[in-house]
């Protein structure tokens, strides 16, 4: 009885460790990484490309970039499209998540007039993949307004599901013939959050707790419309999906305590919630809790009504359930007390309308951007949580990544730490029922990023910014990464042999 006891937790023990070592990624996983326009194409008055909310804010106010820099060239995309791809050829990627530059395609907003510029240098860059079977995925609105759009209010504007319905036609008509993967919108809460409600993001409006709720309404609007359009007009004839992607970061509660659990969860609905919730959750409308809270604070305060807009009957329809699949932008964990940690807000704001403290541990490893840790599981937290609360639905992790200084160079081994634990964590959620399809890298190469100008670095390739041409060099991260995408299989123990990067022909 006893030796029998022994031998079964032996045999046990054995297949655990079988099954962790031979866990592969599934052969139509897509394995790929991701970019934004601004952040790589440069060319920003190439042709007749009109003037961004990015060009506009960094030409009118340098001092808001860290380092005074800005989009004017980048990487320069605009001329060095083919050395990306071949770097797609490198590193063996299965598809490439980039995002389309509004005003590039219609330089005044509207759909009049259409720069043929603008639609031959996407038309270059997407052939370009396809000649060496890689899958584009097209996100239509990474951040870049039309400043002529702004002027007129942006996305607080009531019509602006009106003007993206408009530019997606475009697109579609356009693209839609060889792209399949579409997603509307990167990240609402950085447009609408950061953008509207604070001075984080052009257009720096800094509207606090009513621009940016706004925002979130249109926004959220606009995507569903551009969702319907799609599905209504072009999937059958073009056969691809639509989705949106939103950025959700794990806040899990401090403390194991009814208070700290509400706290975390009336600040994830403040996050992520806002936007998931109307397109994502069975009933739809604005998280509920979250809803009621605006209300209280404002009526305290002296609105005569809800800082935060409702949606009618028919828009909640409208947007319930509008997306092929949930994009996850994951990049950390924050733990959220009802009672520690507290901070001042300005009144009123979403901040102080959630009014809960954050706290994140000492031990979890910095990265070079102060709000990056990497933080245990929090992409397994974050997938499983979102798979429980949204019914299954079909999900890509759209960008997860991390940034090192300037000045680290190639050997990058807290990237590849990062990027090892979050595909083991990626790996945990399919075998828990999780349906995720995809993991898009951020970022293939070093970029402008935003605020910080190029002070963080999240490249699997390197880019000297000093050089006019600026070449690409590979980090050792993009050989840890060729590696998984040939194998299926996070190797640990793997070290690139060399540093020298080729095309692995015949994949
Ligand atoms: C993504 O956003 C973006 O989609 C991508 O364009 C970007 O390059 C990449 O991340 C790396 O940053 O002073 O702490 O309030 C806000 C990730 C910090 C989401 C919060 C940084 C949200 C990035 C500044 N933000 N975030 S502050």
């Amino acid at each position: 009885m006893k030796v029998a006891l022994v031998l079964s937790v032996i045999a046990l023990g054995c297949s655990a460790l079988v099954t962790k070592q031979e866990r592969r990624f599934p052969d139509d996983f897509l394995f790929g990484t991701a970019t934004a326009s601004y952040q790589i194409e440069g060319g920003w008055n190439a042709d007749d490309k009109g003037e961004n909310i990015w060009d506009h804010m960094t030409h009118n106010h340098p001092n808001v970039i860290k380092d005074g820099s800005n989009g004017d060239v980048a990487a320069d995309t605009y001329h060095n499209y083919k050395r990306d791809v071949e770097m797609m050829r490198e590193l063996g990627l299965d598809a490439y998540r980039f995002s389309l530059s509004w005003s590039r395609i219609l330089p005044d907003g509207l759909s009049n007039p259409v720069s043929a510029a603008g639609i031959a240098f996407y038309n270059n860059y997407i052939d370009e993949m396809l000649k060496y079977g890689i899958t584009p995925m097209v996100t239509l609105y990474h951040w870049d307004l039309p400043q002529k759009l702004q002027d007129l209010g942006g996305f607080a504007n009531p019509l602006f599901p009106d003007w993206f319905e408009e530019y997606a036609r475009v697109v579609y008509d356009n693209f839609g013939d060889r792209v399949k993967h579409w997603i509307t919108f990167n990240e609402p809460r950085e447009i609408c959050l950061e953008g509207y409600g604070s001075t984080t993001k052009a257009p720096i409006l800094n509207a606090t707790g009513i621009g940016s709720y706004l925002c979130a309404k249109y926004l959220v609007l606009a995507h569903a419309k551009a969702y319907h359009l799609y599905n209504n007009e072009y999937k059958s004839s073009q056969g691809g999906e639509c989705g949106i992607t939103i950025s959700v970061n794990w806040f899990g509660p401090l403390t194991d305590t009814e208070e700290d659990r509400f706290a975390a969860e009336i600040r994830r609905q403040a996050e992520w919630g806002l936007y998931a919730e109307p397109i994502f959750s069975e009933q739809g409308g604005f998280p509920k809790e979250f809803t009621e809270r605006v209300a209280q604070k404002s009526a305290e305060q002296g609105y005569r009504s809800s800082r935060l807009p409702e949606f009618t009957e028919e828009e909640k329809q409208f947007v319930r359930g509008a997306s092929d699949f949930f994009g996850v932008n994951h990049y950390t964990a924050y733990l959220i007390s009802a009672t520690e940690h507290i901070t001042q807000n300005v009144v009123p704001s979403l901040y102080d309308d959630v009014g809960v403290g954050v706290y994140v541990p000492e031990e979890w490893p910095q990265s070079a951007s102060s709000w990056l840790t990497e933080s245990p599981d929090s992409i397994l937290n974050v997938l499983n949580h979102l798979n429980q609360k949204y019914n299954n639905p079909k999900f890509y992790i759209t960008e997860n990544g991390w940034s090192s200084p300037p000045s680290s160079g190639l050997i990058d081994d807290d990237r590849i730490r990062y990027y090892r634990a979050a595909l083991e964590n990626c790996l945990d959620a399919i075998d828990a029922g999780v349906r995720l399809q995809g993991y898009m890298a951020w970022s293939l190469m070093d970029n402008f990023e935003w605020m910080e100008g190029l002070t963080e670095r999240f490249g699997l390739y390197h880019v000297d910014f000093e050089d006019p041409l600026r070449p690409r060099t590979a980090r050792k991260s993009a050989f840890v990464y060729k590696e998984i995408i040939k194998t299926r299989v996070i190797d640990h123990s793997y070290e690139p042999a060399t540093m020298t990067m080729t095309i692995d022909e015949g994949r």
